[in-house]
């Protein structure tokens, strides 16, 4: 049974200040009668009122009219982006080592916890889309400070495709489906997509991202998240650093492969969304480290790119990132729709200490949420939604509008007044009252890009040449693939040309899988994305300063960060009739015991039963599964072997691991089913040592597991992948 961390009243929730604030709106049905919306109780809700038992139905049948129309009017429009999200509630606690840059209080005190709601989503599907689309991932967090609400409204990449708020409707039609047919659905790999991103050079750093494993995540608890845009800290003197924002999953960054995130797709469309409520749920409660990159006022100009140019990155090389506390998310919201769907998150929303800087894709996006949010939510009291109030009090003179639920009492509704002694009144710096910082501008009203934003390409080489091979060829697959379905060759070709500034070989490579070569010269002017009167000289992409050393910090594999858990890490057990209780026991305590998790498959998805003639349940049926939704796989011996060598989907099960470079584990006596598998089809048997990442249970079983939950930490075999040649 598992252990329901979810209901009200569980883990932190006597410290939780959001969660006793939505105490107020929860209904609980437990006891009740069903009602009308009027409180009246109902005595049959399976009829309507008729005259007679097979007459005409009567207008006069309020509860099923208000029943009906309810049910009429309960989809509101979805995100125009990031439609498709899953969130949960936690707390961040601050380590206390920023008070010198900021006076943020909830990053200051180390004795509070902050309530939060957080919100992943995929960017372009629309909300039934399947999780697993290569897409970038949103990672929205609502701090329920003490001094109101501070939305951190990030993705799980470090740059964006543009650098100007102008263009993001462009980006947004380009990706989204086609206009015409409506095709394809949660996918960039269409001729719209890739014919704008090879007339706009400066997306070439975040289009290396969006091809890299970053955005196929293995689970939405084990992404990086990020800021993007450098903010402002600023501290109680009025003084600002530039700050990059930073979230570090305590479970590593992973991804799953390509191939496996198209089956994932069919098998489990709900993956990511399933993995964060079952392990929130069972108490594996993710977290992160909240880390900032700061930068001194004064070294704005020290790097050879633009702080403000939200399609560079500052390499952690450069500038460490600072941990400054722990993010935790610890309870599953209790309805969807009312918390993860009405939440309005918006980069706009900053307490005293945090302030923009006049990245113009930041500026652009101060004004789109709230404009959004109107639309979508239909008024502008949607900050009265439980999930969007703050736990700070709140008063103004803001009145009216739709569905507006506080009764504002008292005469004055404006300011100054006399007749309420002028409240609410004004709060003083002092006393907390928010003032924008304090800088000095002085500059001709033009339409213009900087020319300090033109380097497009040094940092998208930065990023392929610091990926291990395995990663580098994973890019050059994911470019194949999304450029094979791009139909005109006018477009991959362009795009060649522009792959080829990033790296020679990277585009020679693409070329090659598409049948094509990579052009001589590229087209001119490259950059279309500038104005009728430009000067295209100006703004011709160019490469400025000696470019970088490779980083391991960006890649998922060199990462420093990376750790060898194995925590919440789930393997299939298939299992034949007449399976060895003690083998498939020795295994599942070594896994549970560093806190993976076994996963019975069996014949039918009711139970199975061992050689000692004990009945154990099935998690999961040989057909109605697939090894593609777990981390590893392993055989323990049964007495129906025979069974499994002849099962398809066992087959099946186990080639796909193996394509997916997974760990397989056949105990003593069942390896003769490599032989059916891909592995070593109708062959002889190959030393273990030619089957990377395959073990066979000969001697001890001590060894064996040590070895088996070893791999699991490493995640991938990726040396078989070399000689699978994907
Ligand atoms: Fe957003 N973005 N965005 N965006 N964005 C929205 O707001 C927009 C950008 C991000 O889980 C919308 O409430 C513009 C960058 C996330 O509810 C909308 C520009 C980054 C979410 C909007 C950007 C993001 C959104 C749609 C270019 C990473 C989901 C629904 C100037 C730093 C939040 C909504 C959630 C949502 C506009 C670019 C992250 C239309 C105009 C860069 C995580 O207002």
């Amino acid at each position: 049974m598992k252990k329901d961390n979810t209901k009200p009243g569980k883990n932190s929730e006597k410290k939780d200040l959001k969660s006793q604030d939505l105490e107020r709106n929860r209904e609980y049905n437990e006891g009740h009668y069903i009602t009308t919306d009027q409180g009246v109780r109902i005595n049959n809700d399976h009829n309507t009122l008729k005259a007679g038992e097979r007459g005409p139905s009567l207008l006069e049948d309020f509860i099923m009219r208000e029943k009906i129309t309810h049910f009429d009017h309960e989809r509101i429009p979805e995100r125009i982006v990031h439609a498709r999200g899953s969130g949960a509630h936690g707390y961040f606690e601050a380590y206390g080592n920023v008070g010198e840059y900021t006076k943020a209080a909830f990053l200051n005190d180390t004795s509070v916890q902050t309530p939060v709601f957080v919100r992943f989503s995929t960017v372009a599907g629309f909300r039934g889309s399947t999780d697993m689309a290569r897409d970038v991932r949103g990672f929205a967090i609502k701090f329920y400070t003490q001094e109101g609400n501070f939305d951190m409204v990030g993705n799980n990449i470090p740059v964006f495709f543009i650098q100007d708020a102008m263009k993001f409707p462009d980006l947004i039609h380009a990706v989204k489906p086609e206009p015409h047919n409506e095709i394809p659905q949660a996918a960039s790999a269409h001729d719209t997509f890739w014919d704008f991103i090879s007339l706009m050079p400066e997306t070439m750093h975040m289009v290396m991202w969006a091809m890299s494993d970053r955005a196929i995540p293995r689970s939405l608890r084990m992404m990086e998240g990020f800021g993007i845009h450098t903010f402002r800290f600023v501290n109680a003197q009025g003084k600002s650093t530039f700050v990059k924002f930073h979230l570090k999953p305590k479970l590593g960054t992973h991804a799953v492969v390509w191939d496996e995130a198209l089956k994932i797709s069919g098998n489990d469309p709900d993956f990511h969304r399933r993995d964060l409520y079952d392990n929130i749920a069972m108490g594996n409660f993710p977290e992160w480290e909240f880390g900032v990159q700061l930068v001194p006022q004064e070294d704005e100009h020290k790097f050879d790119f633009d702080l403000l140019d939200p399609t560079k990155l500052i390499p952690e090389e450069l500038v460490p990132v600072t941990p400054i506390g722990k993010l935790v998310l610890n309870r599953n919201p209790d309805n969807f729709f009312a918390e993860t769907e009405q939440v309005a998150f918006h980069p706009g929303h900053v307490v005293p200490g945090i302030d923009f800087t006049n990245d113009p894709l930041l500026q652009g996006r101060l004004f789109s949420y709230t404009d959004t949010q109107l639309s979508r939510l239909g008024s502008p009291n949607f900050h009265e939604i439980p999930i969007n109030r703050p736990v700070a009090p709140m008063h103004n003179n803001q009145r009216d509008g739709h569905m507006r639920q506080e009764i504002n009492v008292g005469q004055t509704h404006y300011s100054p007044n006399s007749l309420n002694d002028n409240y609410p009144v004004q709060a003083k710096e002092s006393e907390g009252g928010f003032v924008s910082y304090y800088e000095r501008m002085e500059a001709y009203k033009v339409r213009e890009r900087s020319e300090s934003f033109s380097d497009h390409f040094s940092q998208a080489s930065l990023f392929f040449n610091s990926q291990t091979p395995v990663e580098q060829n994973h890019i050059i697959n994911a470019l194949r693939f999304e450029l094979s379905k791009v139909e005109t060759v006018a477009i991959r070709k362009r795009m060649l040309g522009l792959l080829s500034q990033v790296n020679k070989t990277l585009a020679k490579k693409v070329a090659e899988g598409l049948g094509l070569t990579v052009p001589g010269t590229p087209e001119k002017p490259m950059n279309k994305g500038v104005g009728a009167d430009a000067d295209q000289k100006k703004h011709e992409p160019k490469r400025i300063g000696k470019g970088y050393e490779p980083s391991d910090a960006l890649s998922m594999i060199k990462n420093p960060t990376v750790t060898q858990t194995i925590e919440t890490r789930q393997v299939a057990f298939l299992c034949g009739d007449g399976v060895s209780e003690k083998s498939l026991t020795a295994l599942k305590k070594a896994l549970e015991a560093k806190g993976a998790a076994a996963k019975i498959i069996a014949p039918t998805p009711g139970s199975v039963k061992t050689d000692t003639g004990k009945e154990i349940k099935a998690d999961f049926a040989f057909f109605s599964s697939s090894s593609v939704v777990f981390d590893a796989v392993y055989i323990p011996d049964s007495k129906n072997n025979a069974a499994l060598l002849q099962n398809n989907n066992v087959i099946e099960f186990i080639n796909n691991a193996y394509r997916h470079c997974k760990v397989i584990g056949f105990d003593n006596g069942m390896e003769n089913l490599i032989e059916k598998t891909t592995i070593v089809p109708g062959q002889e048997l190959p030393k273990s040592t030619e089957m990377p990442g395959v073990l066979i249970n000969k001697d001890s079983i001590k060894a064996f597991t040590d070895q088996f939950t070893d791999l699991l930490g490493q995640h991938r075999i990726w040396e078989r992948e070399t000689y699978l040649n994907e």
